[in-house]
C-alpha cells in the first residue's frame, strides 16, 4: 500500500533504522522511543491490524514473535526481561494501521503501565 508510511520502510522509499529484515517481516527503531530498546517489527505484506490476521497469516504471526525473540537476545534483554505490545485500533492506541510488535527493554517498564 504506497500510502502506508510502515510499508515505503519495507520497500525501502522511507527512511527507517532497519536492524533486520527477511522475507516476511522487517524490524527498525521506532522514531519515539519510549525505552532505551524500542523496535517495530512488522509483516512485510501489509495486514491493517490483528483483526486482519487469518489463517494465511500463521507463518507471518510466528515469525513476528520469533523476531523479537531473536532481536530481544542479540540485545542481551532476554533475562532481565521485555515487553511485546500490539496496539489494536482507536481503544488500543493503534495510531499507524499497519500490523506491528513493539519490543520495548533495557529498563524496568513495571511503571510504564
Ligand atoms: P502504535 O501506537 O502502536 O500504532 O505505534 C506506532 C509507532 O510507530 C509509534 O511508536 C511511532 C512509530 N512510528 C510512526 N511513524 C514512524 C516512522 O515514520 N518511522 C518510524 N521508525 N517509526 C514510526
Amino acid at each position: 500500500m504506497t500510502s502506508c508510511i510502515f510499508c515505503q520502510i519495507v520497500a525501502g522509499t522511507a527512511k527507517a533504522e532497519i536492524v533486520y529484515q527477511d522475507e516476511l517481516v522487517t524490524a527498525f527503531r521506532d522514531i519515539h522511543p519510549a525505552a532505551p530498546i524500542h523496535l517495530l517489527i512488522v509483516p512485510n505484506r501489509h495486514i491493517e491490524s490483528v483483526n486482519f490476521v487469518g489463517a494465511e497469516e500463521e507463518a507471518t504471526a510466528g515469525r513476528l514473535f520469533g523476531v523479537a525473540r531473536q532481536l530481544a537476545a542479540e540485545r542481551g534483554i532476554a533475562s532481565d526481561g521485555y515487553r511485546l505490545v500490539v496496539n489494536t485500533n482507536h481503544h488500543g492506541g493503534q495510531t499507524v494501521f499497519h500490523l506491528h510488535l513493539h519490543l520495548l527493554g533495557g529498563r524496568s517498564l513495571r511503571a510504564m503501565g
